[in-house]
């Protein structure tokens, strides 16, 4: 019986669809939209006005990107204002909207002679006139893309409901290039993506466009993002050669509407693998000719290409110290082969070597700062956010400021290797704000990383800022409804680094679910302390890189693997004294890296911040922290304030199950409930593992751990590179 009822079943629900008119079907809610949703206005009132005003929008030209501006609005209002809105390249009648070129003479005539978009291609100004009595809204740019990115500030200010006088804006992005890096493999698969498959069908492309490019597209540049890297760092040779180039240019020129150049990873031994040369040393004259051959070939095919970016010489990759050429000889290399087409080489500062015995922390800023200076004007020297590599909490990286003669870019990672991966919620606007505040203190007080990384702090003028993409093929795009938050705060930041992290969650949440003011509260709230909890339950006080092994999921802070720098023990030194690795000059002298007044600081037991503390010091069990409370009662704490923590925000979520639609109610509510279980998972793990050295019994407050260390040690999650899962964690 039960398997007849489940054809009949299906047939009903099909029936059922078939008579769902189009305007519910097509509003499914499965996240695919993100924050491109465009409802209907809630607000009466202010639908009233939009509708009153946004009458007939005109934008002139018939660029591509005047059409893809049109063609945004026609979607954006028809949802929006629930109403048929004529947009058009011409009005019959006066329009209420108009976007276009400042200097035209049909918007320059509406703008007072003072008001005028800021100075530079991609800022815009919104502004209110009166013509014949009626108001007019004004999006006014210096070029066709400044002009879609004022398109989408409008439609901001309308998702979020403001009034038609509040949506006045004037606007520049701080950061020249602003880019998302995907490491997607020419096979598919993705790099600590959790979204699925990577979004390029190489196999199809060139011939085959995905309607998911332009919607790709759409989302970046609503958030400013400006270039995609579409490769690997971990490259593959194979995707300069023709076949793939042809493939590339494809995607171009589907992006290129849209404001956004591609980029590619430049594996540094193509010379040798696709050209058959004998060497890839960047001094060689053959080698330097491929690589401008190779150039040259590839601006044939795509005339605005960014240029390469480089990951040489870490982790197995191939680099210049092959050939005993240092760092600046290969990006310079690469640099002479793009600069006459105005390309750029972002060369990564990850690096570190097993065969260097010193604080793996340490590496980038000794092999880096010698370089300053040696670096071509047209080289970003592209660096992650913290020393080691993505953790929950690490201290700002100490290159930012110390490298004064170099451009260089920020590098975070959006996908969350180390943080939950896709089923956690965890909003990462907080950590980029901790990172872009944070202030070296290399040109005195006030010399922000954000300052070093805009070009204002020592004037440059090559700037950029790149996010690892958490982007799949996933239906939501990202793996789950709240990483999405993090691909648009990146963007927004990268636009402009002051924008506040409860501000883009306030614009997230409105354009994402939904308006309703407790609601949006509430769920600002969430995302805002779900950093914080992340770090308590994983790596509180300053812990790093305790994961398990590979796959990098759940805690594992036994592990010792084949590479010292690789292993959990190496990064926490816990031993029958204390836990935490010493930094100071009487450990690695990590500390140095950093301006004398940061170095003070975090040296300084007196002063270094809980947060960092045992990242730079080994302290005893028993030691007082700032609280007065013993360090091993404080860690005991935080682990269980991470928990408690997510369960409040299991609350949290159900108090807004009203403002919410069911699939996706369900499936954050299904992901809040996996993150408590592995929040307590990561607690009774670690504690157990500590306290076979501190000895000490659990602080009040602490709830015993569920299993023993052995059964913890012995969890196999299967290494399962896209969902890692230990499904019996009770
Ligand atoms: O965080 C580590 C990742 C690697 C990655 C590397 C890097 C692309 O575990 O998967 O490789 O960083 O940033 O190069």
């Amino acid at each position: 019986m039960g398997r007849e009822r489940g054809p009949v079943r299906r047939l009903l629900l099909a029936i059922a669809f078939s008579i769902t008119p189009w305007s519910a079907s097509l509003h499914a809610e499965t996240g695919y939209e993100l924050w491109l949703r465009y409802r209907r206005v809630t607000d009466a009132t202010r639908l009233a006005e939009y509708r009153r005003v946004v009458a007939r929008v005109v934008v002139a030209g018939n660029s591509p990107t005047a059409r893809a501006i049109r063609e945004e609005l026609t979607l954006a209002l028809r949802g929006l204002l629930d109403t048929t809105v004529s947009v058009g390249a011409t009005t019959v009648g006066s329009p209420g909207l108009i976007v276009g070129i400042a200097s035209s003479p049909r918007i320059a005539s509406l703008l007072p002679a003072r008001r005028r978009p800021p100075a530079g291609r991609e800022s815009f100004l919104i502004a209110n006139v009166k013509a014949g009595g009626k108001t007019v809204i004004v999006v006014a740019a210096n070029s066709d893309v400044g002009a879609l990115y004022g398109t989408f500030a409008l439609l901001r200010g309308l998702q979020m409901q403001r009034p038609v006088t509040a949506l006045e804006s004037s606007s520049v992005p701080r950061i020249r290039r602003r880019v998302l890096d995907h490491w997607d493999n020419l096979d598919g698969s993705v790099e600590r993506g959790y979204a699925g498959a990577s979004l390029w069908d190489w196999a199809r492309l060139p011939e085959t466009l995905s309607p998911r490019y332009r919607d790709y597209a759409r989302a970046n540049a609503s958030i400013g993002i400006n270039g995609v890297v579409l490769t690997n760092v971990n490259a593959n040779a194979q995707a300069l050669t023709p076949e793939y180039l042809g493939k590339v240019a494809a995607l171009a020129n589907v992006f290129r509407p849209y404001g956004i150049a591609v980029y590619l990873t430049a594996r540094f031994s193509a010379p040798i693998e696709l050209g058959g040369l004998k060497t890839a040393d960047p001094l060689d004259s053959t080698v330097r000719a491929w690589w401008r051959d190779k150039a040259d070939e590839i601006y044939r095919s795509v005339p605005d290409f960014g240029g390469f970016l480089v990951k040489a010489n870490s982790e197995g990759q191939p680099g210049p110290q092959d050939y005993h050429r240092t760092h600046a000889d290969g990006a310079n290399m690469l640099a002479d082969a793009v600069a006459p087409h105005h390309g750029v080489v972002m060369w990564r500062a990850f690096v570190y070597s097993n065969d260097v015995p010193s604080d793996r922390v340490k590496q980038a800023y000794d092999e880096f700062t010698p370089l300053d200076g040696a670096f071509r004007a047209n080289v970003l020297v592209q660096t992650k956010n913290g020393p080691l590599d993505f953790q929950p909490r690490e201290p700002f990286h100490p290159l930012f400021g110390a490298l004064p003669k170099t451009a260089q870019m920020l590098e975070f990672q959006i996908t969350k290797e180390y943080l939950g991966e896709d089923t956690h919620l965890v909003y990462l606007a907080p950590l980029f704000k901790e990172v872009l505040d944070a202030d070296t203190y290399v040109r005195g007080p006030g010399s922000t990383v954000a300052r070093v990384i805009d070009g204002t702090l020592q004037g440059q003028r090559e700037t950029g800022i790149a996010g690892v993409a958490n982007v799949g093929s996933d239906t939501n795009w990202t793996g789950s409804q709240f990483n999405q938050a993090n691909w648009y705060a990146f963007g927004r930041l990268a636009w402009d680094h002051r924008l506040t992290a409860a501000g883009i969650a306030e614009e997230w949440i409105r354009a994402t679910f939904t308006n309703d003011d407790a609601a949006v509260r509430t769920i600002a709230h969430m995302m805002l302390v779900s950093r914080e909890a992340a770090v308590n339950y994983m790596t509180p006080l300053g812990l790093a890189h305790i994961m398990g092994s590979n796959h990098h999921y759940g805690p594992a802070p036994w592990a010792r693997l084949s590479r010292a720098d690789w292993s959990p023990v190496y990064f926490h030194r816990a031993d029958s004294v204390g836990v935490g690795f010493d930094r100071t000059a009487t450990g690695s002298n990590a500390v140095a890296q950093y301006a004398p007044h940061v170095r003070e600081l975090l040296a300084n037991r007196a002063t270094v911040p809980d947060s960092l503390l045992l990242w730079f010091h080994h302290v005893g069990w028993r030691e007082p922290l700032r609280s007065g409370r013993t360090l091993w009662d404080e860690i005991g704490l935080h682990y269980q304030a991470g928990v408690d923590t997510v369960r409040a925000m299991r609350g949290e979520w159900q108090s807004v199950r009203e403002s919410i639609d069911a699939p996706r109610f369900a499936e954050v509510d299904s992901f809040l409930s996996i993150q408590e279980r592995e929040a307590r998972w990561w607690r009774d793990a670690a504690l157990e593992y500590f306290s076979s050295f501190s000895q000490l019994p659990l602080p009040p407050g602490v709830e015993p751990p569920a299993h023993s260390l052995e059964y913890y040690m012995g969890l196999r999650c299967p290494a399962d590179a896209r969902k890692p899962r230990c499904p019996d964690i009770p």
